[in-house]
């Protein structure tokens, strides 16, 4: 069978492509099956009639479409705009952090056949199976289906596939995937692990963990990681390396194995998330010594009281300092993520999150509005403490430089005025350069700016976050 994968990444902040793990993964499932693959990656521009033209090229039997919650209305549209234009011919499914948190959105989208709630690689070939087959494909275990009589079938879950060293590697080649590292910055990306052991209040991945029966938390092994990691920069032209797995240390015995071998068979520098917990000055030695230039790792609110009892993230204000610390001391740039405009947050706390943040004065920064996401324990405080409005789940629901939440005590332009100017306010009397240089990029202007400056982007981008 042909299948059509397509990843929206639109509204992107500083233009850089991305491969998606999930989507690559997939396609490696199917062709390995003996299936045909193509994407459509539709980055940065809308553009339907680019679409429409390469369906028509490759003629589809399924799309499968990925989506987060901040690409969703792009990708009804694109359903819809299938089904007007191709009828029942195409079958069209959907997957990702969105569906699954939210399977509703099947109702929502009348043109949408189904939908995967949680992990793809079964549900999605056993579909393309069936359909080559002409075998019933309504009750497949993973898959949510609108039925002949448009009924939608809800069926359970399959567990969590714990073997991940037996999926192929992710399919690179669909994504054209030297252009990818050339717009970020050359580097390739890699995931060594699925999903992540804390239950952080706003993260889509908990809830995702919760979605299957099994263990969550899972490795491939060293080897595994090695070889994928040998290949892709035996095949193109790569810098350096990140590392996206939601927390990279969370299995210390796994780190130092696979520093080890990292050190001995690879040596290109690259960067790791980690969260402070997990990390300890012996780890971060051994990241250092492997090639690790930079950890990220969340600080998010510098409010302990916030952070204890809406966040649920209990660590306190010192542990974070002490990790910042040791990994400096380890001789590691680091990079610290934070949020603003969460439920319940006062401007006063947000004014913590300035204050922590210029005591341990990271390397880089980076700050997001927080967004509710649907099927998170603080999508569901939002609604039920008031500040958002169940009704919000229209079009236009997430956007990633405002706010949908109406907070009496933080309310919306302050909550603006605080994300366009924090990096500045953590900066500013040290690094003026620095500074400025996040003074632009947050502005309203930032993304344009960036987009008129295209050649410039990447020093300018490079001296902003510190990498
Ligand atoms: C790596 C990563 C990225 C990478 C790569 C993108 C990617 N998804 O591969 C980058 C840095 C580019 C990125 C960008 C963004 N990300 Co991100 N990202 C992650 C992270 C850490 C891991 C995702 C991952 O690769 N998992 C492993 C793979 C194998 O799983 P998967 O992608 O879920 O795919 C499986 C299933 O979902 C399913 N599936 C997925 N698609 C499809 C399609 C079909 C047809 C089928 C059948 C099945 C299927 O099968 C796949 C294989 O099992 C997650 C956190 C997490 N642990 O989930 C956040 C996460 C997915 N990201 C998130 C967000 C918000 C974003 C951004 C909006 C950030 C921003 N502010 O710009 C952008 C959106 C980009 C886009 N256009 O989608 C949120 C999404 C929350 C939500 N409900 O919307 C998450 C959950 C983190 C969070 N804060 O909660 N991200």
């Amino acid at each position: 069978m042909r299948v059509l994968f397509v990843y929206t990444d639109i509204d992107v902040k500083g233009g850089a492509r991305s491969y998606h793990f999930g989507l690559g993964l997939l396609s490696s499932v199917l062709k390995r099956a003996g299936h045909e693959t193509e994407l459509h990656y539709m980055f940065d521009k809308w553009d339907p009639e680019g679409y429409l033209e390469h369906i028509n090229r490759f003629k589809p039997d399924i799309i499968g479409y990925t989506s987060d919650s901040s690409q969703i209305r792009y990708v009804a549209k694109l359903i819809k705009f299938v089904k007007e234009k191709k009828g029942d011919t195409i079958f069209q499914i959907a997957g990702g952090t969105h569906p699954s948190l939210y399977p509703k959105c099947l109702e929502l989208i009348e043109e949408l056949d189904a939908i995967c709630v949680g992990e793809g690689e079964n549900p999605l070939l056993d579909l393309v199976t069936a359909l080559d087959t002409g075998k019933p494909h309504e009750t497949l275990p993973g898959l949510w289906v609108r039925n002949q009589d448009n009924e939608i079938m809800r069926n359970p879950g399959a567990a969590f596939f714990h073997e991940l060293d037996d999926i192929p590697f992710g399919d690179r080649e669909m994504f054209d995937y030297q252009v990818v590292i050339d717009s970020d910055f050359d580097r390739a990306t890699f995931m060594l692990s699925r999903g992540c052991p804390y239950k952080c209040s706003y993260c889509g991945s908990p809830a995702m963990g919760q979605l299957q029966e099994g263990k969550y938390v899972r490795f491939r092994s060293v080897e595994n990681g090695i070889a994928e990691i040998k290949g892709v920069v035996t095949r193109y032209k790569v810098k350096n390396i990140f590392f996206a797995d939601d927390v990279f240390t969370i299995d210390r015995k796994y780190v130092k194995a696979f520093c080890e071998a990292y050190k001995r068979e690879i040596g290109l520098p690259f960067e790791v998330t980690t969260r402070v917990e997990s990390s300890n000055p012996e780890t971060f030695k051994l990241l250092a010594d492997a090639g690790c230039t930079r950890v990220a790792m969340g600080i998010e609110s510098g409010s302990e009281e916030l952070r204890r009892k809406v966040l649920n993230r209990k660590m306190t204000n010192n542990k974070i300092l002490q990790a910042f610390k040791d990994a400096k001391g380890a001789g590691l740039k680091t990079k610290s993520y934070n949020i603003v405009g969460f439920p319940h947050e006062t401007k006063k706390m947000h004014e913590d999150t300035i204050k922590l943040n210029r005591e341990i004065s990271p390397d880089g920064i980076a700050c997001y509005i927080f967004n509710p996401y649907p099927g998170t324990a603080l999508y569901n405080i939002s609604i039920k403490d008031g500040f958002l409005n169940e009704g919000h789940l229209d079009e236009d629901f997430i956007s990633r430089a405002d706010t949908p939440l109406v907070m009496p005590d933080f309310p919306r332009d302050e909550i603006l005025k605080c994300y366009r100017n924090f990096a500045f306010n953590v900066y500013k009397g040290r690094s003026m350069k620095k500074a400025i240089l996040y003074k632009l990029y947050y502005s309203r202007f930032g993304e344009s700016l960036l987009r008129i400056f295209d050649a410039v982007k990447k020093p300018i981008l490079k001296l902003a976050t510190g990498s």
